[in-house]
């Protein structure tokens, strides 16, 4: 926009605020509007990068987003056929049987998630496999064919009351994906049949239903099939929160098309207080690994009207909502994301033993990074065979809520002299802060200890605007800047090392438009001694730090991490028993060969949380023999280099992809690791095949493996050889490729003797 134009632009934004001052001084949140505020805008050909910022503030959560966003912590429950066939995504063809549950303690769910402070739960009522955990009138195909309750049993319906006794609101996940019905014969699925006017709920006989509402849709038979399981869904277990879906096909047939503007005409009149993920109500964050950005805008750019959409693309980049992306696009909306990722590896339970649970400092950081980092964060917790919760998920939850009770239930700022609007608890009170450069002092009533700050924008009136803020202390006589970072949004929690300060002060340094404050904290998180990783480098040898990349908010150039780790030590086992200050000291690195490594750190004699690793054999005499072929920078050396960001990978469409190794002598081999690399997601092994030999030559077939969720969860998978076997040389062969990949990809492979 030319000088004068922006001059009379900002006289033009004068007179209006001017006007709305004078209208509306009774609301004082909405002081700062210059027009109307809507969830989705379109932006005109003629938009400047100004008019679009302007724009872009004024674009807020619509009630059910905004409640979303305020229940913050939410759990995620994956449940059914893969929870007793251990696998990450089922084939569509499981015997119903194989859902054996005996027990089920929804209460108990309901009960540790209340503990941790998670408002909201939302269950997998239907998984990619298309068994259904509730009894649905349209299909088989699920719990009324499993054994529980003798095919009487509802797990959505136990929920629904455990979760009325514990105020929790509830969610369905309902997978778009259906593999039983696209495998069986008679199967709904993409069976190309024809779009006719159709009644919802279809009638069936002697199973009315209470609410009378009907549809009238012009569907195709699986769509007709989803919306009947919609409207059980939305009307027989009480009100809904969210519904849920994925993204994620594990197969697709006949071109089946998702009608999704009939399904959100029948959620919008029969769940008025859900909001719908994977749509425009809420969206993925672009990551299952708990991965947060640094700068999460909630309001985003659309080329289509969200409101009209049928097809909803992931939104994985970096940077979401940046005034460039914004200009680039046609429509702006609000759309929060979720964080959502599971506390166990993987999203099923598989078992007590070998699956990783994560640990309190984990979800604690996750917590504040995405819940202080202007997002909902979805936990999943995979309820286990016994239809429990098991112990180890149930302590770390436990923790967690202490934690965030501990540090957030307490506001240092009581009694603080400051703006009493924000000072004041009082969600409808906003401080409107004028100026080139605002600022807000607060001084507090005495010498406080602090590590945390948090602070919200009024974004349900007012919307996003604050683009960059930093917070000092009053240190030694002078301000010290002990914290800066982009955009708040609904909430932002400012993390760094402890400073005992009387004042406080917080500065807008940059803002799309004049900055609305709804509420400030402050609060001191009682550092734990860190959680511990670690590393063999490829001489064999072994360190074990402090996990890195927590503290990224840091302006100072400190480490923060290592500030708040002083005098801390780290010991270490290696005979499976669990560390304690009396095990060996971690000095240096060490040469580890194959088992299972546990260490701990104790600071202050405080022990931190067990960190484990089970190390495959050492691959310091491995060779590689050949390889079907690689690309440039990936060769297949790199595939037992100890290092997770290198990986081979081969051609593209390179017919019978394959690698061969020599592991220097005969072993006895009983399982093996895949680590597929993380920065491609080309070249997954959904299936393959392992070959042994004595001389390179000579091949006997061993065993095939299958993986599933590749990849969204690139994480480590491990498999357990039918039978254990004795070999020099390995073959591994690449069958399928996850997501129909053209190469295949190995960043490490283990052998495991035990
Ligand atoms: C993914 C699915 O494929 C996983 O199984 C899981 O449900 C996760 C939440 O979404 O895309």
């Amino acid at each position: 926009m030319p000088k004068n134009a922006l001059k009379s632009y900002s006289y033009f934004l004068s007179i209006s605020v001017l006007c709305l001052l004078l209208v509306s001084c009774a609301n004082v949140g909405k002081q700062s509007l210059v027009m109307q505020t809507e969830n989705t805008m379109a932006l005109d050909v003629d938009d400047t990068q100004d008019s679009t910022k302007l724009k872009a503030t004024h674009v807020i959560p619509s009630k059910n987003q905004y409640n979303a966003l305020k229940d913050e912590f939410i759990a995620f429950v994956h449940f059914g056929p893969n929870t007793f066939s251990r696998m990450e995504w089922g084939s569509g063809m499981e015997d119903p049987a194989i859902f054996n549950l005996q027990n089920l303690d929804t209460d108990q769910w309901c009960k540790v998630m209340k503990d941790a402070g998670m408002k909201k739960v939302i269950i997998t009522a239907k998984h990619h496999d298309g068994f259904v955990l509730w009894q649905s009138r349209y299909t088989k195909h699920g719990v009324m064919s499993s054994p529980y309750k003798n095919g009487e049993g509802d797990v959505l319906k136990e929920l629904s009351e455990s979760c009325k006794k514990y105020d929790i609101k509830l969610g369905v996940y309902l997978s778009p994906a259906d593999l039983f019905q696209i495998e069986n014969a008679d199967g709904l699925y993409g069976n190309l049949s024809e779009y006719t006017k159709r009644t919802i709920p279809r009638e069936i006989e002697g199973r009315p239903f209470e609410n009378k509402t009907t549809f009238e849709f012009e569907v195709d038979d699986y769509n007709e099939y989803f919306l009947n399981q919609l409207f059980e869904l939305l009307t027989e277990y009480g009100p809904m929160h969210e519904v849920w879906f994925d993204g994620a096909h594990p197969k697709r047939k006949g071109n089946q098309q998702y009608k999704y503007r009939d399904w959100k005409k029948i959620i919008t009149e029969l769940a008025p207080n859900a909001v719908v993920f994977g749509k425009e109500g809420t969206r993925w964050c672009g990551n299952e690994a708990g991965a947060t950005r640094d700068t999460e805008w909630n309001v985003v750019p659309y080329e289509e009207d969200p409101r009209t959409m049928n097809l909803f693309a992931d939104i994985t980049d970096e940077d979401v909502g940046s005034l460039e992306k914004l200009a680039a696009g046609k429509f702006l909306h609000y759309q929060p994301a979720e964080t959502n990722t599971s506390i166990r590896e993987g999203w099923f339970y598989r078992d007590d033993t070998d699956q990783k649970v994560r640990t309190t400092d984990d979800v604690f950081d996750i917590y504040e990074r995405s819940v202080g980092g202007n997002s909902v964060f979805l936990l999943n917790i995979p309820p286990n065979r016994e239809g429990k919760f098991s112990g180890q998920d149930v302590q770390v939850l436990k923790e967690t809520g202490q934690r965030i009770r501990e540090t957030y239930g307490v506001n240092l700022l009581e009694g603080a002299e400051g703006p009493k609007e924000l000072l004041d608890n009082d969600q409808e009170t906003n401080l409107v802060l004028q100026g080139e450069q605002p600022i807000v002092e607060i001084m507090l009533p005495k010498a406080t200890k602090i590590n945390r700050f948090l602070v919200q924008e009024n974004v349900n009136i007012s919307g996003e605007r604050i683009a960059k803020h930093s917070l000092d202390a009053w240190v030694d006589d002078e301000w010290k800047e002990v914290a800066t970072a982009t955009n708040i949004g609904y909430k932002r929690i400012l993390r760094f090392p402890e400073v005992t300060t009387t004042k406080l002060r917080l500065r807008i340094l940059e803002s799309r438009y004049i900055p609305v404050l709804q509420n400030v904290s402050a609060h001191y998180f009682e550092s734990r001694p860190p959680q511990l990783q670690f590393t063999r480098n490829s001489k064999g040898e072994v360190s074990i730090e402090p996990k890195v990349s927590d503290f990224g908010w840091n302006p100072n150039g400190e480490n923060a991490g290592a500030n708040l780790n002083k005098g801390m030590q780290i010991f270490y086992t290696t005979d499976g028993q669990e560390p304690s200050a009396e095990s060996s000291l971690f000095t240096e690195p060490f040469l580890f060969g194959e088992g299972e490594l546990k260490a701990i750190a104790i600071k202050n004699e405080e022990k931190g949380s067990v960190a484990r690793i089970n190390f495959g054999i050492s691959k310091m005499s491995w060779k590689l023999v050949s390889t079907s072929s690689i690309q440039e920078k990936h060769d297949a050396n790199l595939l037992f280099d100890e290092n997770l960001k290198t990986y081979w990978q081969s051609q593209m469409k390179d017919e019978n992809q394959f690698v061969i190794l020599d592991l220097g002598k005969k072993i006895d081999i009983k399982s093996f690791a895949y680590t597929p690399p993380t920065s491609t997601a080309d070249g997954m092994i959904q299936k393959g095949t392992i070959f042994s030999s004595d001389d390179g030559e000579n091949w006997t077939k061993q065993d095939t493996f299958t993986f599933g969720n590749l990849i969204n969860d690139p994480t480590q998978r491990m498999h357990k050889f039918k039978q254990s076997f004795s070999t020099r040389f390995v073959k591994l062969q690449a069958d399928e490729i996850a997501g129909d990949g053209n190469s295949t990809a190995i960043a490490e492979l283990d052998f495991y003797m035990h």
